[in-house]
């Protein structure tokens, strides 16, 4: 206790300090200026993990969101901080509040690589992060008309997170260079060491070029870099653009990583003892040919030698068999940003096909592109994917030439999260209430929440109503947070059913705004739900996405005829939230009862959203996809809502070519009521007819995501789960069920295995 005090006094001083005067007279502002300064403080006190052997993680994407109160909870001060704020007329809350969300991501590809980074400091591995500083990020989203409209995000102000430091580059692209400039954000492990996340960025970026929305000029390289991510692909000039970044990306990592390999004895030979590069997705993929241009002109290895080092450092994640994101680029953009790597694939190529009379694997395909992911699965020693059916269905479907070929290389590291943000940070109260029943254990070692799975828990009225409790409380938060951000009222005592996500055709929000449109008119036609439903989406479209905007428009469209119908409104309500970030995914997800996980068998790799919703108590209706096939297992057949075609039957009906969404709206009545009323009068009185008319004719001419042959089974599912959720303390049981399976999707354990199988780094 005198240590404690002891302890928080010193705490106090070191925060007045920072904030220069008394906390008493701070404002929220000050005092959040003034912890930021402490913590960067605190962090660079302690260790960065040492050992010969670095990992070096790059990603386009790092969505870490805002990060004063992990930081505090995982430098073990946040009960303390929030304690002396409380005794200075300060509320903890109300401080983070003034954090603007960092914009570096978009979806789970991104806060996969924040969740690992957070994993990789807590396990003391010695690992950084590395990728771009984008200055708008995405974008932010705003609705208008029921439509998307996009703005810039900025989110760099002072006081920040970044630190400038005194590394700089001359990247080389044809016809200019750039230097290049490294920023850095402190990565404190819980209870650990404090890793980093270098940024790199590039001082001629101007942002005053950004008009009307978010265009620009694509083609002033030197003021557009790295004003967002993804910027916006539909013409040539962003294609390239994007060739542009991921260079500056990958040129500048390998700068460093030959740098600081060599500062520790590294004789470029023996690369492989000092680095390992974990390529997140293919955006990094040019790191190989570079690393070996590098390796040949400037530090005198012969090509072999160059290509065989490369190979036992690279190693690459697979998060997708959609095509479309499969990246391949035509040989001119090469020619046209960065000759300099084209003899290196030319070589690289040339192997392959010395050794494979298979086109399919060759590098530069019979079309003149470069097929990206074939360069990591060539020259990286192991590819994974990121979820048990994913691998499997790299292995025998989407990558069976490459496993065929090099079956050593293939692995699967099933996906996981932090639970320091996805529960001690965005659910105290379930956190208490877990403390409370199984003692702290769990905040260190996750698999410490099976022992929830017990009789005496799961049979006791008292703590499973606590548990309805906990949730309830969640709900209230989220309705008052949704009013007072989004202007949106939502009742609390309604069932959450949510389905946040980016927005993307085989994640078949459209399926989901189907069912509504069904309930929709059954309620019309006297049929009213026992407990009333509230549907929330999150999701944002790319700009250039038109389907993905059009499914938007109708969610929105959907949502206002609700609104507007006394008969339905009291017993369904759908809302789209503005700009889905990270933010308001930490109210979500513990508000959630029911968390929607639908896409096409097959299709998701893995999903993440679905373990932080099951870890917070929800129960999933979803598709066996992606990592809910592992969820399925983990919680049995009675705390989970299956429903839909298996990936088997969906590979299938792909390879036979025959799938025909007419034949199933003619033959399913409920169906074709659903879809005809996206062209309806009502629809039409709210929304813009050209958009409703394209999705109406993509679902009926195309469905190409299959949406129409699970229809009938996901309201049927989704039926039963409504109907469960009546009984109460039955919900609470499979509630608790699926946060004491949860533990296995902790990234402790899937960076673990990362090391164990991958890394090999010292811990
Ligand atoms: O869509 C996938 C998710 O299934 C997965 O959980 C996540 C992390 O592995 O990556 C997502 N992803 C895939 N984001 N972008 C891509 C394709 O570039």
């Amino acid at each position: 206790m005198t240590n404690h005090l002891n302890a928080k006094t010193k705490l106090e001083q070191k925060l007045t300090t920072a904030c220069g005067k008394p906390l008493a007279q701070c404002s929220c502002h000050e005092i959040y200026a003034g912890l930021l300064s402490l913590v960067q403080d605190l962090a660079g006190e302690r260790q960065s993990p040492a050992g010969k052997k670095k990992l070096y993680y790059i990603s386009a994407e790092f969505l870490i969101g805002k990060l004063l109160s992990n930081n505090l909870i995982n430098l073990g001060i946040y009960d303390q901080v929030r304690e002396i704020l409380a005794g200075s007329g300060h509320n903890l809350s109300a401080v983070e509040e003034m954090e603007p969300e960092p914009s570096l991501g978009n979806g789970g590809l991104g806060r996969l690589a924040a969740c690992f980074l957070d994993s990789i400091a807590t396990l003391g591995l010695n690992g950084d992060g590395v990728g771009l500083n984008y200055h708008f990020g995405l974008f932010k989203q705003l609705f208008a008309d029921n439509k998307q409209e996009e703005e810039p995000n900025p989110w760099l102000e002072t006081p920040s997170w970044l630190t400038k430091t005194d590394k700089t580059y001359t990247i080389s692209y044809k016809g200019f260079t750039l230097t290049s400039r490294m920023y850095d954000i402190a990565v404190t492990g819980y209870n650990n060491r404090t890793n980093k996340l270098h940024l790199f960025d590039v001082e001629t970026v101007d942002e005053t070029v950004v008009e009307d929305g978010i265009s620009f000029d694509k083609t002033d390289i030197q003021k557009n870099l790295t004003l967002f991510l993804y910027p916006d692909d539909s013409d040539r000039a962003g294609r390239v653009l994007r060739i542009y970044q991921q260079y500056f990306m990958v040129a500048n990592a390998a700068r460093l990583i030959l740098e600081e390999a060599a500062a520790k004895g590294c004789n470029y030979y023996d690369l492989p003892d000092y680095a390992v590069i974990q390529i997140n997705d293919t955006h990094p993929t040019m790191v190989i040919p570079e690393l070996i241009r590098l390796l040949t002109s400037e530090h005198g290895l012969e090509m072999d030698d160059a290509i065989d080092v490369v190979r036992r450092t690279c190693a690459y994640t697979n998060h997708t068999i959609l095509a479309e994101a499969l990246e391949t680029w035509p040989m001119d953009f090469f020619k046209e940003t960065v000759p300099q790597l084209i003899p290196i694939m030319e070589i690289l190529d040339d192997k392959v096909r010395r050794r494979c009379e298979d086109p399919s694997v060759y590098i530069i395909g019979n079309d003149d592109r470069v097929h990206m992911a074939h360069i990591d699965i060539h020259y990286g020693f192991s590819v994974n994917g990121v979820a048990a059916l994913h691998t499997e269905i790299l292995k025998e479907t989407e990558l069976n030439h490459f496993y065929k070929l090099y079956p050593e290389k293939f692995n699967n590291k099933t996906n996981g999260i932090t639970f320091r943000r996805w529960l001690l940070h965005s659910n105290p109260r379930l956190t208490d209430y877990i403390e409370n029943l199984i003692g702290d254990g769990f905040k260190e070692n996750a698999d410490c929440l099976k022992a929830l799975n017990d009789s005496r828990f799961l049979k006791n009225i008292k703590v499973l109503h606590g548990l309805l409790a906990v949730k309830d409380a969640c709900k209230q938060d989220l309705a008052i947070y949704l009013k007072e951000t989004q202007g949106i009222e939502i009742d609390a005592s309604s069932i959450f059913d949510i389905q946040v996500k980016r927005l993307h055709e085989y994640k078949r929000q459209q399926l989901n705004a189907l069912y509504l449109i069904r309930k929709y008119q059954e309620i019309k036609a006297g049929h009213r739900p026992t407990t009333s439903i509230t549907a929330i989406f999150g999701a944002k479209a790319a700009p250039a996405y038109t389907i993905a905007k059009d499914i938007i428009h109708l969610i929105l469209c959907l949502q206002q005829i609700i609104d507007s119908d006394p008969e339905v409104s009291p017993y369904l309500k759908v809302v789209m939230v503005s700009n889905y970030n990270v933010t308001l995914a930490e109210k979500l997800i513990p508000a959630c009862d029911i968390s929607e996980q639908i896409s096409l068998a097959s299709k998701e790799a893995s999903g993440t959203g679905n373990m932080k919703f099951m870890l917070n108590g929800a129960v999933t209706l979803g598709t066996d996809d992606g990592a809910n096939v592992e969820i399925h297992e983990l919680v049995g057949d009675e705390n989970i809502y299956v429903f839909g075609d298996s990936s088997e039957t969906v590979i299938q009906r792909y390879k036979d070519g025959d799938y025909c969404a007419r034949d199933y709206y003619e033959k399913d009545e409920n169906l074709k009521n659903a879809v005809d009323f996206i062209v309806s009068e009502e629809m039409q009185e709210v929304g813009d007819p050209e958009n409703l008319e394209r999705l109406y004719n993509e679902l009926l001419t195309k469905d190409w995501f299959m949406t129409f042959p699970d229809f009938e089974d996901y309201c049927r599912t989704k039926e039963q789960a409504l109907a469960d959720y009546e009984n109460r303390t039955g919900w609470a049981r499979k509630m608790l069920v699926n946060i004491s399976q949860a533990g296995y999707f902790s990234s402790d354990r899937t960076i673990g295995e990362y090391n164990r199988d991958i890394w090999k780094l010292e811990s």
